[in-house]
């Protein structure tokens, strides 16, 4: 059973050898069963931080004449590692996390997916070569490393962003200096424990745990050549800013405030099946999460039906709970900002058309399924926070448009612009659709979470910053290329 699985030990990951933190205290806690320890450890220092990105520098010159193959069949070595132990890292992660075994399993997998990915990138061309207007000479554009990237990840996925960005920067051929969040430190020892496992050489991949503060710290120091992040849009937005004022790039992907559309004509219970995996799958923990839903007039009270029907076969509780649907928050403290934002929400007028039961054992870190009806006049419901705020919990605010014209405007309002979905079957709304709603991601007829490793992931606007990531976008990030006009020695 869960509760007697002794606290796992915390250790930093720096030059290619484990040692402990020697900072302040570090503990992440099962977020489903208070004062239950899943791991526990102390917190990098500023001179560990140090020297972790020292190993990187060092071990960067080396590690980016290793040939590209090779780069990438330590990755495919990984994912093999990872898919082995994808049911004891499923278990921990549903602890550390408190997303459902099932999700946390599938994530592992995804994880090994994205490793396998990359390591294959291998394989694929490196660079490209172009004509050149003048006759004896071609023009390569070889691609380069940019050093040594920080990695500054979130709660949420905590091993499949984490892969989806160190296995791009070590294909290229960068070092890293890795940062996770303070929630989930096992996770991302795990991971760095396979990559290890799989033969990185020392110094190429480092894990420093600690507060947000280390995060600055990297993107300011002197050896740092670049810093990826993904997590809320204040933070990455000072992280750009401190990544600019030094001159180094950074990519961060930030948050959202995803709308799903369902117009007359849509498969509603289609449609009532994918709202409900975007909005409460992960417990509304992703930045791809739908959190606001605008309904076409004339098919909004059935197709609410057929999304609360839905719910009610919804569980919420322990997500290692094989017939649980959904867990807590990552942290008692996360959904009391979430709890919160349902009474400002109410207070502004919006109403209550749904909410989930709890168990009654459930603690504090508990929110149960919950959908609002914003009120129908547009400031209103514009000015409502829960459709104005990302609320990184498992609440929908919903809205009713006249037309699709109406519901795609409602949809791409705000500073957000990462996900969206529209479920309709007419094609002549799908290109309406592509052309006005300003999204990173437009899914037609499901979720509005979800992403693959081969294509571009990321949002327009506040949602994201620098290029994307994955797919050949990662390689514009963790590369810089060297235009090299080549003409023969004894030209004509
Ligand atoms: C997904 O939609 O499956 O932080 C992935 C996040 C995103 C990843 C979403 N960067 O939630």
């Amino acid at each position: 059973m869960p509760h007697t699985i002794p606290a796992a030990a915390l250790r930093q990951f720096i030059a290619g050898k484990w040692e402990d933190g020697d900072g302040a205290g570090l503990a992440s806690d099962n977020p489903a069963r208070p004062g239950e320890t899943v791991a526990a450890g102390r917190q990098a220092t500023a001179e560990q931080l140090e020297r972790a990105v020292a190993a990187a520098s060092a071990a960067a010159p080396a590690w980016s004449a290793v040939p590209m193959h090779e780069r990438g069949a330590v990755l495919l070595r990984a994912a093999a590692l990872l898919e082995g132990s994808a049911e004891e890292l499923g278990l921990e992660l549903a602890r550390e996390e408190g997303k459902t075994l099932i999700e946390g399993r599938g994530e592992v997998a995804r994880a090994a997916q994205i490793l396998r990915y990359y390591g294959n990138e291998g394989d694929r061309p490196a660079g490209e070569v172009f004509s050149s207007p003048r006759r004896g000479e071609q023009i390569l554009v070889v691609r380069k490393p940019l050093g040594v990237v920080g990695v500054v990840t979130p709660f949420n996925f905590p091993i499949a962003i984490p892969a989806w960005k160190i296995a791009p920067a070590l294909v290229y051929g960068n070092t890293v200096v890795w940062k996770p969040a303070s929630t989930v430190p096992l996770l991302a020892q795990r991971l760095a424990e396979v990559l290890d496992g799989a033969g990185l050489p020392k110094g190429v991949l480092n894990l420093v745990m600690g507060p947000g503060a280390l995060g600055t710290e990297l993107v300011e120091h002197p050896l740092l050549d670049g810093l990826t992040f993904t997590g809320s849009t204040g933070v990455g937005r000072r992280l750009a800013a401190a990544g600019a004022g030094r001159g180094v790039p950074v990519q961060a992907e930030m948050g959202g405030k995803n709308a799903a559309v369902v117009l007359a004509g849509a498969d509603l219970d289609l449609a009532a099946e994918q709202v409900m995996f975007g909005a409460f799958r992960s417990t509304g923990q992703k930045c791809t999460a739908t959190s606001r839903l605008v309904l076409q007039d004339s098919v909004a009270d059935d197709f609410l039906a057929r999304l609360t029907s839905r719910l009610q076969d919804w569980s919420t509780g322990d997500p290692v709970d094989p017939s649980v649907q959904m867990g807590p928050l990552v942290s008692a403290s996360a959904a009391d900002g979430v709890r919160r934002g349902i009474d400002e929400a109410l207070a502004g007028g919006a109403t209550l058309v749904f909410q989930g039961v709890l168990p009654e054992e459930a603690g504090d870190a508990f929110i149960p399924p919950t959908i609002l009806e914003l009120p129908a006049g547009q400031a209103d419901a514009e000015a409502n926070p829960a459709w104005a705020d990302e609320f990184f919990g498992p609440v929908l605010a919903v809205r009713r448009a006249a037309d699709a014209a109406q519901a795609f405007e409602w949809a791409g309002q705000g500073e957000y612009g990462l996900s969206a979905a529209v479920f309709t079957q007419d094609v002549t709304r799908v290109l309406e659709a592509v052309e006005g709603i300003d999204v990173g991601i437009l899914h037609v007829n499901s979720e509005s979470a979800g992403a693959d490793p081969h294509v571009p992931f990321g949002g327009a606007r506040k949602s994201g910053y620098g290029p994307k990531e994955q797919g050949q976008s990662a390689k514009e990030f963790f590369t810089h290329t060297t235009t090299v006009y080549l003409r023969g020695g004894n030209p004509a």
